[in-house]
């Protein structure tokens, strides 16, 4: 069970199989039984997985149709079902057989193995130990301890799964205790979409729905693994390409689920022996950080189809009345894009001038094009820019606020858009200020809170005193493991509302609670009756969520209840908020969220069974511009290249995308199958250039370290990585997140929107000189 047994050999054989097909089935079958899970039970509750009268799937956050698949779920979804309802359990006896010490040898996988946590659990210094406590002394310990402490040296951090029930109650807590630290997973993540598009276009949020998929007449995929991350998104693909819609992918790695897909749902693709659908009509591997380079580069052949057409008279190929009526800024992107050389456009993005060239055609003739994109464009240092120009190519052909045209982020936790829209936010002007105070009469503070990025810098320099996080695994999650892993220890408060053990709770501080809670799949039942939850998806549609199964352990409490016991035990005499009332009956905290955001939450519980969700007012989507001009704006990036001020210094220095393999969510680690890459048996595997490795002097499997190239004075380093040959441009490397996130340095994140730069860590590949001696 050590970290260290795992660093054997992994298989890296290219997967030429396609997504979907027997392959997702053969491996759901394997998880259900590998955690002791008759096939009969999971298939019942996978059956009622994202459908109108079921429960939202607890894994990615695509949207949910009204009328859905006989089963809408996908192969990762089922995963985390059945991770979530499994029979094992992480209880009183484990906590009291394993001290926290020898835990902390665990892998990933290991801790979540475990099982669902029963009891709450008090850190016990001691015999280094969790032992169990009643939720009363705990709620009374934590508000006493809260109120000892200063409220901005506290962090109220949530990981995006929480319904839009509990989030409301959990930065109304934190601020009504005095503090706007409301850092969400959000800030590692679309915080890039979050500051990006409201500049751009008025709106934090995607434009489009899934009716949007089914009429428009191409896409763009911009730095998304859909056939991992949001495997559901496949069929508006699948059902597009049908059609003869064309679909161009920009990813520096060859992802299988956009390359071909079988239908699992569909007997005759399952059946037949072809290869499945092509799902991008080209596919292009561009250099990591290369996609405003090559979104230049596709503009400028646009501005050069445009002139042609002039000069023949011919229809334009820009959209100019959209851009005269609707937009600003448009001559500064010109004078941009026309500035820039090809040269360097070429050097950049690593791709051809035909290439774009091919690909502005092919934009051209497109009247209703979506832009999809994910973490491969908003975790970069011009994360912001990276977006921004997805949405200046849009706009050049007036492809936003029309039916089946707009720009798609695709969200990741399956609550993450919604946490934000009900005010978990670090960011004061984000909430409806005088709403709150009016309603629950007392001060919202105003000062801005912590983000991500801030608190670890916070928690390493002592600032940040507390830390209580519904959901989550933050101290896994964010970069500069080590120096964030230490300080954690020093810190006076640590509360993790949990349902899974993982590494963060390892890291004690003087006073250390774990609170277990009810996965959104099990019965939670109130005062009135069960309750239901609620949830927003990534096109910004809300939907009810009911958990119908028996709770993991009678001691478990929801979300909301224990927010409430929290902030009673807290903030008792502060603020009208009826807790009590509200966690009898949930129905009571939507009408309090419709109180507060009335246009798009109008008639919450009238409307919230609609099958499909109903959608939150987005006014870019009806081409109402909430911008400073009040118009859609053409940005200028920051120049080509996403790190602009790294000197290498001589040294060989490549760029490191931490990804996701198909066998996790997240910090939570399903196993060692990443299937639909092929490779097999370890996530300790650096995928490299075969020309980088022969400069190297490297062969598939030898072992190397890993080491952050920078010149702060910190050192950074994995070891005993194996290395292997794989489909990647020259220059970069790729691995897996979290075991990679040492190596980021916290300084290391997007401008302004400060999302840690996962996707360009420049870093050193150092061969290991041990191979012979080992053999
Ligand atoms: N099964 C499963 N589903 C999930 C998750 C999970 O862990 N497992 N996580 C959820 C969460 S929170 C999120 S945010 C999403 C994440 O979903 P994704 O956005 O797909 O996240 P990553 O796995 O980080 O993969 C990023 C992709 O971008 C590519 N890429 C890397 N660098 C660049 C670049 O510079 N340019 C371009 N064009 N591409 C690049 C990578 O090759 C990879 O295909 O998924 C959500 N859904
Ligand atoms: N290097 C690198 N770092 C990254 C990324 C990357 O691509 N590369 N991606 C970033 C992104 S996009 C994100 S979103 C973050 C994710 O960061 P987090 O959201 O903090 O991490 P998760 O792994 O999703 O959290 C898993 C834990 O959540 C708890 N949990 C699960 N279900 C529930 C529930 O229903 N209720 C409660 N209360 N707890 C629950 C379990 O205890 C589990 O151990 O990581 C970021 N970090
Ligand atoms: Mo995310």
């Amino acid at each position: 069970m050590k970290r260290s047994e795992i660093t054997d050999r992994p298989t890296v054989e290219p997967y030429d199989h396609p997504t979907g097909g027997w392959g997702s089935v053969k491996s759901l079958v394997e998880k259900s039984s590998a955690e002791g899970l008759l096939a009969s039970g999971v298939w019942a509750e996978l059956s009622r997985q994202n459908k109108p009268d079921g429960f939202a799937c607890v894994s990615c956050s695509w949207a949910k149709p009204a009328e859905p698949h006989p089963f809408e779920f996908c192969e990762n979804g089922a995963k985390a079902t059945i991770w979530e309802i499994t029979p094992k359990r992480a209880d009183r006896d484990f906590f009291s057989r394993h001290k926290v010490s020898e835990l902390l040898d665990w892998t990933d996988h290991e801790l979540e193995k475990q099982g669902r946590i029963t009891t709450p659990m008090r850190y016990d210094a001691g015999l280094d130990q969790y032992v169990p406590v009643k939720w009363a002394d705990a709620f009374a310990e934590i508000g006493a301890e809260l109120n000892a402490l200063e409220p901005t040296s506290v962090v109220f951090y949530a990981s995006g799964r929480a319904s839009l029930e509990a989030s409301h109650m959990w930065q109304l807590f934190s601020r009504i205790y005095g503090s706007n630290n409301l850092p969400d997973s959000s800030n590692m993540c679309h915080e890039s979409t979050s500051v990006g598009l409201p500049e751009s276009i008025g709106s934090p949020v995607g434009t489009v729905v899934l009716d949007d998929f089914e009429a428009c007449d191409m896409m763009f995929f911009f730095g998304h693994n859909t056939g991992t991350n949001a495997p559901r998104l496949l069929h508006q693909v699948h059902d597009a390409r049908k059609r003869g819609v064309p679909v161009i992918t920009f990813n520096p790695l060859e992802e299988r689920g956009l390359m071909r897909f079988k239908d699992p749902q569909s007997p005759v693709e399952m059946l037949s022996p072809d290869e499945g659908v092509k799902m991008s009509s080209d596919y292009f591997q561009l250099r990591a950080g290369g996609d405003v380079a090559a979104m230049t580069g596709i503009a400028k052949a646009l501005f050069a189809l445009d002139d042609a057409a002039k000069a023949l008279g011919a229809p334009r190929v820009l959209d100019a009345d959209f851009i005269a009526e609707h937009t600003a800024g448009f001559e500064d992107f010109e004078r941009f894009v026309r500035d820039t050389e090809w040269s360097a456009i070429e050097a950049r993005s690593g791709l051809s001038r035909d290439d774009l060239e091919h690909t502005a055609r092919v934009y051209a003739r497109a009247t209703k094009v979506i832009a999809n994109y994910g973490m491969g464009l908003t975790q970069h240092r011009h994360g912001i820019d990276n977006v921004q120009m997805l949405v200046n190519l849009l706009l050049m052909r007036g492809n936003m606020g029309k039916r089946g045209a707009g720009i798609s982020p695709i969200r990741g936790h399956s609550n993450v858009q919604g946490q934000r829209s009900v005010g978990i936010t670090e960011k004061p002007e984000l909430v409806p200020v005088d709403k709150l105070e009016a309603l629950y009469g007392f001060t919202v503070p105003k000062e801005k809170g912590l983000d991500t990025v801030e608190a670890c810098r916070g928690i390493i320099d002592g600032s940040v005193k507390g830390f209580v996080a519904l959901g989550g695994n933050f101290s896994r999650a964010v970069p500069e493991t080590a120096l964030v892993e230490e300080a954690w220890r020093r810190m006076r408060l640590s509360v993790q509302i949990s349902t899974k053990l993982n590494r963060n709770h390892l890291l004690p501080g003087e006073v250390t609670y774990i609170l277990p809670c009810l996965g959104r799949i099990e019965r939670d039942t109130q005062a009135s009756g069960p309750q239901t939850v609620s949830m927003e998806d990534s096109t910004a549609c809300i939907h009810a969520s009911d958990g119908r199964r028996e709770p993991a352990s009678p001691e478990l409490l929801s979300e909301p209840k224990i927010v409430a016991e929290l902030a009673k035990a807290t903030i008792a005499g502060r603020g009208r908020v009826p807790w009590d009332e509200w966690v009898a009956d949930y129905a009571k905290v939507r009408d309090a969220i419709e109180k507060a955001y009335p246009a798009d939450f109008k008639d919450f519980n009238a409307r919230f069974r609609t099958p499909g969700g109903f959608r939150r007012d987005i006014a870019a989507a009806r081409r109402e511009w909430r911008t400073d001009t009040k118009k859609a704006n053409f940005k200028v990036p920051n120049g080509l290249d996403p790190n602009p001020d790294i000197d290498t210094n001589g040294a060989d220095v490549f760029n490191l995308m931490t990804v996701r393999s198909n066998d996790q969510f997240n910090t939570t680690v399903y196993g060692y199958d990443d299937r639909l890459r092929g490779i097999s048996g370890s996530r300790m595997v650096i995928l490299m250039n075969r020309e980088d490795m022969g400069r190297l002097g490297l062969r598939d499997q030898d072992r190397v370290d890993v080491e952050t190239h920078a010149d702060d004075g910190v050192s950074r380093r994995v070891e005993n990585y194996i290395v292997h040959g794989f489909s990647i441009p020259k220059g970069d490397v790729a691995g897996y997140y979290p075991e990679l996130n040492p190596l980021i340095p916290l300084w290391h994140h997007a401008e302004r929107s400060h999302v840690p730069a996962a996707k360009s860590v420049p870093v050193r590949i150092l061969k290991r000189e041990v191979r012979a001696a080992a053999e």
